[in-house]
């Protein structure tokens, strides 16, 4: 676990074997431990340097051991020993320092980077703050200002910016862990106190006190509610204020309270929920480590409204040539424009030449006969998409792919209407495209491991986090939002005020309440939806619109809105009140309040007062219902999935988890009971209704999220 050699005769080289980060789990920390005892009471060693192996000197502490019990020596005394040591200590760092990683650097006397490096205290990402002393050993070496940027974003720098911060000695093109030895061997000798990170006072800023208020005022502002960076800033300021040991003493304490806290948990269980995504398993057994991927080299993508703009961005940034189709002349045009000025603006930004030689826009199919696939991204209509699938399977190679880019229709059903069922899956994008994370990839019942494999891998390769999902209506992230855009409106019917609704989200973590986000997305989209799957037609009142459709309660109140042409931002007036057309900032519209108290009248509703908890029960429970039921019916492969679907594609605070994991927390036995204390109340709202699963979980124990899964292949067996 760490692997100690003499080199060059007076150089104790010990290296971190923890593949395949070199994470600090127990054993490395105890090999660590020994290695130094050694090398400090060798006398033929003159100096130690620390690397890590396959080129990655180390990525933090073990976030898997922060879930059992501690064993192992500890980090802080164990770094500060090496600090203290007398023989001068080099850290080679090659691929990552992060976290305790970088502490464990800064404990070293000296430290040399690789150009390729990237270093950094991403703690604050996982709910926690340095706690190894790095919180109070960057700032004296790089200034109290860099360090609280550093440390409240979690950021990562690279090896050239670190020396341009201080926080390296010397960045080498070459071998990093040669060019520590040379400098070690140089070194030998020389005073250690000026290099122990402890015995320094933090580089001088003129009022530490207004930097650090500026600071906590600007994360509390952007953390909604997150305590890391507020504890981050809390550190760096005993840094700042206190002597040495009374700021580690300080640190320690605030990592306590955060490392207890139910946020870091989350936040570690999205940091794997996010891994495990990538490794897809099909109902069939295929799966991500027995399948290989196609190499896609040159793409199609069938239309440039908003969606296949930053789908076509995305792909030729990841370097994939790309021919975009349209249906006129003028929409092409538009859609050119609008790619290259998002290509120009992001070379621009990363000072590089943007990849326009990539792109051929065209009318002409015929263009894409030597595609490797092909990205349909058409208007949300079935039989449009059915027309352009059936027209691509008159050019296209024989085994080229067609993926869809359908926010839920049935991924069968258009797969029928080709010649390759097996070469067909969904691909869904969330807009804006080339900036949202998520990608579902739904697999349909015919499609083939291989075509999921490679919408998996290209996904990663544009630099999404894929999640692969079964076919159904919506898959998994629009048929959950579906039932929490319900719960949202019946709250308006029943006293609520979207003001009201959006805060309390808001509190709860999410950058925006779904009012707003129904504003910025255009509230004409659901209209569209809604009018064809049948929900509004001709024998709708248009008066006083029925609230029973198909068999269920129903709201029309987003209906009634966009008859008033309210279809949000783009036209100034949606669920709140802009400015103008397209402006942003929101606000409270008089006419909304007096338009939802006609309504109330209109159908003898008499409003309640709602608080901000039945808000959110409503909202999140009502998510985690659906996301069991996802799991009863194999559309997705596990909770973790759906978490990481929401987490990247809905905005979910990633503080609290994810839908599943926000429900495991609460309690599996309160979720229920709030189910049905709703759906006592709200019989008409058959989503309500608590799931098999669910009450299955419950009545066995409320087991720990992570055994979920064997329940389900159980409750499916007893099918
Ligand atoms: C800390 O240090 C606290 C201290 O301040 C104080 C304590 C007192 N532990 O991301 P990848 C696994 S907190 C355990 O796919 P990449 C990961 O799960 C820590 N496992 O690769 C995956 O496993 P699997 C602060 C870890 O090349 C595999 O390694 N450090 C850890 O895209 C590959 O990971 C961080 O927050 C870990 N620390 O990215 C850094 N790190 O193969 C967290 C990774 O089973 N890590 N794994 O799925 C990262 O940001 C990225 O993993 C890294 C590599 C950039 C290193």
């Amino acid at each position: 676990m760490a692997r100690y050699t003499r080199v060059k005769g007076s150089i104790a080289l010990i290296t971190l074997t923890n593949p395949p980060v070199n994470a600090l789990s127990a054993a490395v920390r105890r090999g660590i431990v020994e290695s130094v005892s050694r090398a400090l009471k060798d006398e033929q060693v003159k100096a130690v340097v620390f690397c890590g192996e396959n080129e990655k000197f180390c990525g933090g502490a073990d976030i898997k051991e922060f879930s059992g019990s501690v064993s192992g020596p500890p980090l802080v005394p164990m770094i500060h020993s090496m600090e203290a040591g007398e023989k001068p200590m080099v850290a080679a760092i090659e691929g990552v320092a992060l976290g305790g990683g970088l502490e464990l650097a800064l404990g070293c006397h000296y430290r040399v980077a690789n150009t390729k490096a990237r270093l950094g205290l991403p703690e604050v990402t996982l709910g926690l703050l340095p706690a190894a002393g790095g919180t109070q050993r960057l700032p004296r070496l790089i200034g109290i200002p860099a360090a609280l940027e550093l440390i409240t974003t979690g950021r990562h720098v690279s090896a050239q910016e670190a020396l341009q911060l201080g926080m390296v000695d010397q960045v080498t093109e070459g071998n990093a862990v040669q060019a520590a030895m040379e400098l070690a061997l140089s070194v030998i000798g020389h005073p250690l106190n000026p290099c122990r990170l402890s015995l320094r006072a933090p580089v001088w800023a003129p009022d530490v006190d207004g930097v650090c208020d500026a600071a906590l005022a600007q994360v509390k502002q952007r953390s909604r509610g997150v305590m890391a960076p507020v504890a981050c800033v809390q550190a760096v300021r005993a840094a700042a204020m206190l002597p040495y040991g009374k700021g580690m003493e300080r640190e320690r304490q605030l990592m306590d309270t955060l490392f207890r806290s139910g946020q870091a948990q989350a936040m570690q269980y999205a940091f794997f929920a996010q891994r495990n995504a990538g490794k897809w398993i099909l109902p069939n057994r295929a799966q991500w480590n027995n399948t290989k991927a196609r190499e896609v080299q040159r793409a199609g993508v069938i239309g440039l409204g908003t969606m296949g703009q930053g789908i076509a961005v995305s792909l030729v940034k990841a370097g994939i040539s790309v021919v975009a189709i349209e249906t006129d002349t003028k929409q092409l045009e538009w859609g050119k424009k609008a790619v290259t000025a998002m290509l120009q603006r992001d070379a621009q930004r990363r000072g590089v030449s943007p990849p326009l030689h990539l792109l051929t826009f065209t009318l002409s199919f015929h263009q894409l006969r030597d595609v490797d696939l092909v990205i349909e991204a058409v208007f949300e209509d079935m039989n449009l998409k059915k027309r352009v699938f059936s027209d691509l399977c008159k050019v296209l190679r024989v085994n080229a792919l067609i993926c869809t880019n359908t926010s839920g229709l049935n991924v069968d059903e258009l797969a029928a209407v080709t010649d390759r069922q097996p070469l067909v899956v969904g691909m869904h994008f969330f807009a804006p495209a080339h900036v949202m994370k998520l990608l579902e990839v739904v697999y349909g019942s015919r499609s083939s491991p291989e075509a999921v494999a490679t919408a998996m891998a290209l996904g990663k390769r544009i630099g999404k986090v894929c999640v692969t999902v079964g076919n159904c209506s919506g898959f998994v992230g629009n048929r959950m939002l579906k039932l929490y855009l319900d719960q949202s409106v019946y709250l308006l019917e029943e006293g609520a005020t979207p003001e009201q609704v959006d805060q309390a989200l808001e509190e709860f973590g999410f950058a925006m309440g779904i009012f707003k986000v129904g504003d910025l997305s255009g509230l004409d989209v659901g209209w569209r939806v809604r009018k064809a799957s049948g929900l509004i037609g001709p024998d709708v009142d248009p008066v006083k619109p029925s609230r029973w459709r198909l068999g269920r309660r129903y709201c029309p109140l987003p209906d009634m809105l966009c008859q008033q042409g309210r279809f949000g931002q783009k036209t100034g007036r949606g669920w709140y009140l802009y400015d103008s057309p397209g402006s942003k900032e929101a606000k409270s519209d008089p006419e909304i309040q007096n338009f939802l108290e006609d309504y109330r009248r209109k159908y003898g509703i008499i409003p309640r007062r709602i608080t901000s908890q039945e808000v959110i029960e409503r909202c999140a429970f009502i998510l985690a219902n659906e996301g069991f039921r996802i799991l009863e019916d194999g559309i997705a492969a596990g909770p973790e999935h759906i978490d990481v679907i929401y987490l990247f594609g809905y905005g979910w605070p990633r503080h609290r988890g994810g839908p599943m994991f926000y429900a495991s927390q609460v309690g599996l036995s309160v979720v229920l009971e709030k189910l049905e204390h709703y759906h006592r109340v709200h019989p008409d709202v058959p989503s309500l209704e608590p799931s098999r699963l669910l009450r299955r979980l419950v009545a066995e124990g409320s087991p720990p999220i992570q055994q979920w899964k064997s329940h389900i292949k159980n409750l499916r067996s007893h099918l």
